[in-house]
């Protein structure tokens, strides 16, 4: 029987498992699919963990996320077309859930598709190649607890370990002697840590965006974000601000390329991650920047010069979870035959053409609008559930008018469901003014 290798069990790995276990109830012959998840539970970035630099394990922790992180878009634009919000809550729940609501959701659907006997965790994949003779792929995996390790043959290799995990780390002059905490945004856990303090945020996008805000709303004295191209340039609340580019640290006073200075007490490196994979052999190595149309991979998720090789969720991210099904629907077909793949040099310029039109994008209109089409190429080739895609792009846009109104009452709205059409409560409380992130509290109804 054909072996399919899944990496990595977050929203990604998961749709690809919940993609071929729809194919087997809907009667067709699947492979047999192996997930390895080096963690030892699944959900991916959205698994909290206190943990940062190295695991248990003495590898780097994969977590990014931060307590009383709370989803930065509408949870309408990323439902799962078949499990919606309504079917796994029971009742329509606020357009922008906490971190562990959304766990909840995805790994309500995982459960409900019994995909959790396909994966083994605590098993990191240490290294990929292809052997050409045998036209399959060696896994090399190690059991973390014990150490050991094995390697297996497999016909396809889908990778889906995410690309916000291995931070990029700039220096700035003055870093070496800078006498407080100098951290990235993936080691940043609790911003009551900063409460009191001077806080510098390096970095100008949904990092900085959030990590600023949460750190003034529980208690730092101040946030100076500072941009390096352009500022945000939203109405921040008293006590955040956005400076050009930092120039030199001199002890605590931060100077800016304009010639001001700003006394500081820690800084956060708000300044992205990179597509890191060092388990897989240079020649199927992807190499990209966080961009909507990686190059090398055919409908964003193909690798052209090995197709048996697919990658999942490499793009930067408007659409998340649903465009993660898509993908997902997508390589699976691949795999089972149902799609035939055209020639190399018809991959390679479809792929052309999209990156040609991702030159001229000119701001997040523009990109929603790429990634909307992006999402509707895929779909149009799988039986993916149908859903209201148009509906989403204009959520999107709204969703930016919202931001643009009022950085701290955007997660305020309410949006309607592009799969069943209900228009989520507003929340019973202002996001500015509430701390507690917990399930209980967010689906309170008595508040
Ligand atoms: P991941 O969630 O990163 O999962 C990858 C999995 O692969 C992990 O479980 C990891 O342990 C495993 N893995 C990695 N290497 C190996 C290996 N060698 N062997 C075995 N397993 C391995 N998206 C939203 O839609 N809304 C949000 O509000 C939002 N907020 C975000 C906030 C932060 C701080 C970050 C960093 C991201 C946020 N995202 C958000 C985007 C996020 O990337 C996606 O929601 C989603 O988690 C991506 O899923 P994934 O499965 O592709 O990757
Ligand atoms: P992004 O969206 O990739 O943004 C990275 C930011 O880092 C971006 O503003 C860059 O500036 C900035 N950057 C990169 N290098 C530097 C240096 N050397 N100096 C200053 N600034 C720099 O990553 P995020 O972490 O914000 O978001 C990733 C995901 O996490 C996202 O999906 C969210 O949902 C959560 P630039 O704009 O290019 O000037």
């Amino acid at each position: 029987m054909a072996r399919v290798a899944v990496v990595g069990a977050g929203p990604s790995g998961l749709a690809q498992l919940h993609a071929f276990e729809e194919a087997r109830r809907g009667g067709a012959e699947v492979p047999e699919v192996v997930c390895f998840e080096k963690q030892s539970d699944w959900g991916g970035l959205w698994n909290y963990t206190w943990r940062t630099g190295l695991d248990q394990y003495g590898d780097p922790v994969h977590g990014s996320m931060y307590r009383y992180l709370w989803s930065n878009g509408p949870k309408e634009c990323l439902e799962f077309a078949d499990y919606t919000f309504d079917e796994h809550f029971g009742k329509p729940i606020p357009s922008f859930p906490p971190r562990e609501v959304l766990f909840d959701y995805i790994t309500g659907r995982a459960k409900k598709s019994n995909v959790r006997q396909n994966i083994q965790f605590d098993t990191a994949v240490r290294w990929i190649s292809f052997d050409p003779v045998r036209d399959t792929f060696e896994v090399t995996v190690e059991s973390r607890p014990t150490g050991s390790t094995r390697t297996e043959e497999f016909d396809n290799v889908i990778v889906a370990t995410g690309h916000f995990s291995s931070p990029n780390v700039p220096e700035y002059p003055g870093f070496a002697t800078f006498p407080g905490r100098v951290l990235h945004a993936h080691d940043f856990r609790d911003a009551q840590e900063f409460a009191g303090k001077d806080l510098l945020v390096i970095g100008s996008s949904y990092s900085a965006e959030d990590i600023a805000l949460q750190s003034k709303k529980y208690g730092a004295r101040s946030v100076t974000i500072c941009y390096r191209n352009a500022p945000m340039g939203f109405g921040w609340p008293e006590g955040i601000s956005e400076v050009p580019k930092l120039d030199r640290l001199e002890g605590r006073t931060a100077h800016f390329v304009d010639g001001t200075t700003r006394d500081v007490d820690a800084i956060v490196l708000c300044t992205g991650y990179r597509h890191w994979f060092p388990f897989i052999e240079d020649n199927l190595r992807l190499r990209t920047d966080n961009v909507l149309y990686p190059s090398d991979l055919y409908k964003g998720v193909v690798w052209t010069a090995n197709p048996k090789l697919m990658y999942l969720g490499m793009q930067d991210q408007y659409y998340t979870f649903n465009m993660f099904d898509a993908q997902a629907w997508f390589a699976r077909d691949v795999v089972l035959g149902r799609i035939p793949l055209p020639a190399r040099g018809e991959m390679e310029r479809d792929i052309a053409s999209w990156r040609e039109r991702q030159d001229t994008l000119g701001g997040p209109a523009d990109d929603i609008d790429f990634q909307t089409d992006y999402v509707r190429d895929l779909l149009e080739d799988v039986d993916y559930a149908a859903f209201d895609l148009d509906l989403v792009r204009e959520h999107f846009n709204t969703w930016e008018h919202h931001k643009e109104e009022s950085i701290t009452g955007y997660r305020d709205k309410s949006f309607s469901s592009p799969c069943t059409g209900t228009t989520g409560p507003v929340h019973h409380t202002p996001w500015w003014d509430e701390p507690d992130d917990s399930l209980g509290a967010f689906l309170r109804t008595d508040a």
